[in-house]
């Protein structure tokens, strides 16, 4: 692999990656409408909307590789959702289909399982459950890679990524939790597996609360180093207590958003 594209690379996740694929590949490409400051060594910084497909397709010229983060990384209403998630998903893997782009690895989230129980343990295989409207753009996103996956040959892994922070802040967390490092080991994976199809794998790190079984991600060579657990005494320890519909699911604080509270129907 030559030349990443980071699409979204001005984000949290995007700064955290800039970093910590430096030096492993000849050149990382950053993208963003963003303000991405200056190239350092390595770098080519090129300004694209998600919602522009020519400059989509210009910002893949003679790129290997996409790490594609760009979008809506929240709840939000639809035209937004819509525009950056939906239209701007299918504009990257259009763009990369017409300049010849081998794998894409894509940012998608827990949001897309966020209704499952949490006394239920969960793989890759386990059927889309989205908890808002931007989970449901995530669903979206896993079946236009796929698609292309299957129809074009292009490689892709979904990473349901969980909460990435520095450290994991609350209860929920603990089962959550990516850090920085691991999500960096992650992607590193995805980039340099040397066949990949479709994969959803769990951007999460060793917890030992862990909600997701991430073994299609052990295949792919992740080996995470952080766990949550080494911070949980002290978030139990000053625990306030989650609301009681909040923990009852994977999605936590998405799964009460516009929602009247009947969790009955949820099975
Ligand atoms: C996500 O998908 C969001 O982008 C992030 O802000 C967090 O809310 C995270 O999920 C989470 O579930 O903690």
């Amino acid at each position: 692999m030559q030349r990443i594209l980071i699409t979204g690379a001005a984000g949290s996740i995007g700064s955290v990656l800039r970093d910590g694929l430096r030096g492993h590949y000849p050149v990382i490409r950053l993208t963003d409408i963003a303000d991405l400051g200056e190239a350092g060594p390595g770098e080519e910084i090129v300004t694209a909307d998600l919602c522009d497909l020519a400059q989509m397709e210009a910002a893949m010229a003679q790129v290997d590789a996409v790490v594609h983060l760009g979008g809506t990384a929240l709840e939000a209403d639809w035209d937004s959702i819509h525009a950056n998630n939906i239209v701007g998903l299918y504009n990257t893997y259009e763009a990369a289909r017409r300049q010849g782009v081998s794998r894409i690895v894509f940012a998608s989230s827990n949001h897309a399982i966020g209704y499952y129980r949490r006394r239920r343990v969960i793989d890759h295989d386990a059927a889309p459950r989205p908890d808002t409207r931007y989970g449901v753009s995530k669903v979206f996103g896993e079946a236009v890679a796929r698609l292309y996956a299957d129809k074009h040959g292009i490689g892709s892994a979904c990473l349901r990524i969980g909460s990435f922070q520095p450290r994991p802040l609350n209860v929920r967390m603990l089962s959550t939790w990516i850090s920085h490092g691991d999500m960096v080991r992650l992607v590193r994976c995805c980039i340099d597996a040397p066949s990949l199809h479709f994969e959803i794998v769990y951007g999460a790190s060793a917890n030992s609360r862990s909600w997701w079984d991430n073994s299609a991600a052990t295949r792919l060579g992740y080996e995470p180093q952080d766990n949550a657990e080494d911070y949980a005494a002290e978030i139990l320890a000053s625990d306030t207590g989650e609301d009681a519909v909040e923990s009852l699911f994977h999605g936590g604080p998405f799964t009460t958003m516009e929602f009247n509270g009947d969790t009955d129907r949820i099975g």
